[in-house]
């Protein structure tokens, strides 16, 4: 009983939020250096380059840059197992589609790693969080573009070659289906690098776009599997169960259908091909989704070795009588969001200060789902709570909040093991450290042990405290668990 004995505890990061050192080492510009700070319920701007006079977040962040040694080592003193983070795409290839690599961005992820390791810490690194080259967003459409498929398996070369040995668990692109639930202007941007214009059929480049994003991932899994065959290589998922909001066949219809256009990309990741419910559902919207014959078998090849998967929030839909072929997606697609949205909320369930439901038995229900479905080990590679923390006059922050958060999530990832026979190779949970937030912008969002002086003007001395929550979680990883 209880997990198994090489657990991954530890904590999840992107480069592009905390890194900053967004103009050194050789690093190019990457399309989350042209965001602006958005706020709670403000959207974040992406503005035509880089602006005199804008707000750009993800520039500094935490800098941890130049503090990855000391941040690493608090995590080591958590006793981390595992840290995630990305390889920023553009300190490797600063254009995206330059002819050789930049050294020094090689070099800094060396040691980096090598620091990762001196404290007992796997590396856990995701190819594509967010932060592709901006030359590819601008001069090719992202993954409009079939060439950036080709520009996307040699960044991963490169990295399987240079850190074989040193990386054992990769991932390709992060949440690549967030995209699905709004084929808006930020997600789009965010996951493939499109720059959506006026009058431009959003839901039709957002599938296809996809189909390429998916593609890219097929042939850097082969790779992987070819250049280090210990390592294992994962997709990663953004889970958010969708609940039926009542019994009648008509909710619980929508209800699949809803998880059919939020998980396909799941299907092919872990599957090797499109299922037969996408073609027809572009067929039946008249959709011009390509995908050759010769592309279907680079699926077949792209089978991946595990599914990591992130989870804040459950949602639940409701059937719309207007709405024949349960095509729901037309407006918002989040509670609140807005628009003709068939998203209802879930009256069971609270919210964080950012609206986000908090739902603990979510993360059971998440964790069976894609096991019976894929039959995968699977990797929770990001849980956790965003939340306004108070800094004390003494230094100390009381975050018990966050600690509920994520003991209850815990709890229920532990009865999904012991009870629920699933396989899971670790735990890493959003964010260890305050950094800058993927969907607002904020400083001020925070999610970490690790309290990070700085707030959403830019202001503070970015010195680093640990919060009551630090303390929690060293004991929840000494008792792999046991003692929550
Ligand atoms: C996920 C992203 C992360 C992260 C997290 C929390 O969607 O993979 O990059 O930021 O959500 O979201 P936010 O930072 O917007 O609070």
């Amino acid at each position: 009983m209880g997990l198994r004995k090489d657990f991954l505890w530890g904590g999840a990061v992107a480069a592009h939020q905390l890194e900053g050192g967004w103009d050194q080492g050789g690093k190019g510009w990457s399309i989350a250096d042209v965001m602006t700070a958005g706020g709670n319920g403000i959207p974040r701007r992406i503005t035509d380059g880089i602006l005199e006079g804008e707000n750009y977040p993800n520039h500094e962040a935490i800098d941890f840059y130049h503090h990855y040694k000391e941040d690493i080592a608090l995590f080591g003193e958590m006793g981390f197992k595992a840290f995630r983070t990305s390889i920023a795409w553009t300190r490797i290839y600063p254009n995206g589609d330059d002819e050789e690599p930049n050294e020094e961005g090689l070099a800094f992820y060396d040691d980096m790693f090598d620091t990762c390791h001196k404290y007992g810490i796997e590396p856990v690194i995701t190819l594509q969080h967010f932060e592709m080259p901006y030359n590819l967003a601008k001069k090719y459409n992202g993954f409009m573009d079939k060439r950036c498929i080709d520009f996307f398996e040699k960044f991963s070369r490169t990295c399987f070659e240079r850190y074989k040995g040193k990386v054992k668990y990769w991932m390709t692109f992060n949440e690549i289906n967030n995209q699905s639930a709004a084929p808006n202007a930020h997600h789009m941007l965010q996951e493939g690098g499109v720059l959506l214009k006026e009058g431009d059929n959003a839901e039709e480049m957002m599938y296809q776009s996809s189909i390429n994003e998916l593609l890219a991932s097929a042939k850097a899994v082969k790779a992987c599997h070819e250049i280090d065959p210990d390592a294992m290589i994962g997709c990663m998922i953004a889970m958010c169960p969708i609940y039926a909001h009542s019994c009648n066949p008509k909710d619980v219809m929508e209800k699949t259908w809803a998880d059919y256009k939020r998980y396909w990309y799941c299907d092919v990741h872990a599957k090797g091909k499109v299922p037969n419910y996408m073609f027809k559902y572009w067929e039946r919207n008249n959709l011009n989704v390509v995908v050759t014959d010769e592309e279907k078998e680079i699926l077949k090849d792209g089978i991946v070795d595990y599914i990591g998967f992130s989870y804040y929030m459950s949602f639940a839909v409701a059937a719309r009588e207007d709405n024949p072929d349960f095509n729901f997606y037309e407006g918002g697609a989040l509670v609140g969001a807005g628009g003709k949205s068939d998203f209802v909320k879930n009256e069971y369930l609270g919210a964080t200060d950012w609206g986000w439901p908090i739902d603990p038995l979510g993360l059971r229900y998440a964790l069976n789902w894609f096991s019976t479905r894929y039959d995968q080990p699977l990797m929770i590679v990001e849980n956790g709570m965003g939340a306004y923390d108070k800094k004390e006059e003494d230094g100390s922050v009381d975050d018990s909040y966050r600690i509920d958060y994520l003991r209850n999530h815990i709890r229920a990832m532990i009865d999904a093991v012991n009870k629920d026979g699933v396989d899971l190779l670790g735990y890493t949970m959003w964010a260890p450290i305050d950094i800058v937030s993927a969907s607002s912008g904020e400083m001020d969002k925070r999610y970490g042990f690790i309290y990070v002086n700085k707030n959403n003007a830019g202001e503070g001395d970015l010195s680093r405290s640990k919060k009551k929550s630090f303390y929690w979680y060293k004991h929840v990883i000494e008792t792999n668990g046991e003692e929550l």
